[in-house]
């Protein structure tokens, strides 16, 4: 039976970027995004939006309503490599769903309501982060076209494919900035479901700070290089990644290392060369910096220990963002006149919110996911659960658009 509506809309997103595991991938600037986007385009059209694909590849769906500067409804529909069905596509789905319902009531907003698709949020691709919201907020105005993914392909190209050009992403900046923004995603973690909440109203957006570490020690023989005379890069990279979470631990933040390369990988070879990633998490400003600090004091220590020298090159930094406390209020109102149970909690991951919510009042609502999992196959959130983020969001947008 064809659903329709949100869970027909998320349904047939399943057709972009799935593999034979469940995940998905529709990284930044591929054919499967671009796919997926001109499916959400007449999608968006057919629900009475005027649509957009902007200079930083931000699909945009207006409701012209009102007066006024735009209430912005948005998320991504990009993803991690294998990443999950609801992170992201949740938010931008319910988004239109949210003016179908408002229409069908016959809600007349006071103000244009906007549903956009970021570009690019995820970053796993290009090493960028935010980038569809940051130049629409005017914070970017370009990127380096030689930048390369995994298989050497450079944004300059891919965005070439798409019509678009890394040396005009300041073209998307808006001309004025919205009056607010609201975001319906995936909590992406366990509190909601372990708390017994139906949804949460997001008190701080965490922020992130990433850095490529290489280091660098001397290839040798496994079977005659005495310990001491050893410039083993493999064991200087296990020490740090152990020694990141010792003091993440006693720096109240969180530090993931994600990505680890090893040269030249022979079984009887000292590892010459370890490139790792550090993604570190905190929801003030300050522990962010500790967390940096106490990067370069590791690999310092380590350096010394184990006679390596290395480098370290920040791939990106969003400073954590407290939302708007009149935002809060009416999410949680809402979910009370819905009539389910609204925790207010910080999200430890990041998202666009902290970057739109620079320019304009932001609010999130978050519903649960299903064993806390996200950027996985595994990552669910349960039909029932996603009504009810839709009702909470529709009622939140008519509270602030009425
Ligand atoms: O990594 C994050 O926090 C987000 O999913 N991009
Ligand atoms: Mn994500
Ligand atoms: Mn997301």
């Amino acid at each position: 039976m064809a659903t329709t509506g949100l869970a027909g809309d998320l349904a047939a997103l399943d057709r972009f970027g799935k593999d034979e595991d469940g995940g998905f991938n529709r990284l930044a600037w591929s054919v499967e995004l671009r796919r997926a986007l001109e499916w959400l385009a007449e999608t968006m059209a057919e629900a009475g939006l005027r649509t957009e694909l902007d200079p930083a590849g931000n699909l945009i769906g207006r409701w012209e309503a009102g007066s006024g500067a735009p209430l912005i409804i948005g998320s991504h529909l990009d993803t991690v490599e294998s990443g999950g069905r609801f992170d992201g596509a949740l938010g931008v789905l319910a988004g239109v769903d949210v003016v179908r319902r408002l229409r069908a009531a016959d809600f007349v907003p006071a103000r244009p309501i906007w549903i956009v698709a970021f570009m690019d949020e995820e970053g796993e691709r290009f090493g960028t982060a935010m980038v569809g919201s940051q130049a629409i907020a005017g914070e970017l105005t370009e990127l380096p076209a030689e930048l390369e993914d995994s298989d050497g392909v450079t944004l300059g190209a891919a965005m070439a494919g798409w019509g678009r050009s890394p040396d005009r992403l300041g073209e998307a900046r808006l001309a004025q900035p919205p009056w607010g923004y609201l975001e319906l995603h995936i909590e992406a973690g366990p509190v909601l479901e372990e708390g017994g909440s139906d949804v949460g109203a997001v008190t701080v957006v965490a922020g992130i700070a990433a850095f490529e570490v290489t280091i660098e020690g001397r290839a040798s023989h496994a079977g005659s290089t005495p310990f001491g005379a050893r410039r083993d890069a493999l064991l200087a990279a296990s020490r740090l990644v152990v020694e990141l979470r010792e003091r993440a631990v006693r720096g109240n933040y969180l530090a993931t290392v994600g990505r680890l390369a090893v040269e030249p990988g022979g079984i009887s070879v000292i590892a010459a060369r370890a490139t790792l990633t550090v993604d570190f998490r905190a929801d003030a400003a300050p522990r962010l910096d500790a967390a940096a600090a106490d990067l370069g004091d590791a690999l310092a220590g380590i350096g010394e220990l184990t006679g390596t020298e290395y480098r370290c090159r920040p791939i990106y930094r969003l400073e954590p963002l407290p939302m708007d406390a009149e935002l809060i209020a009416a999410i949680e109102a809402a979910a009370a006149e819905v009539g389910v149970r609204c925790l207010r909690m910080a999200s430890g991951a990041a998202h666009d919110a902290m970057v739109i919510g620079r320019q304009a009042p932001a609010g999130m609502i978050f519903v649960p996911s299903v064993d806390g999992i996200s950027h996985s196959p595994a990552e669910r959130t349960r039909a029932e659960q996603v009504e009810i983020g839709a009702q909470v969001l529709a009622a939140t947008v008519r509270r602030l658009c009425a």
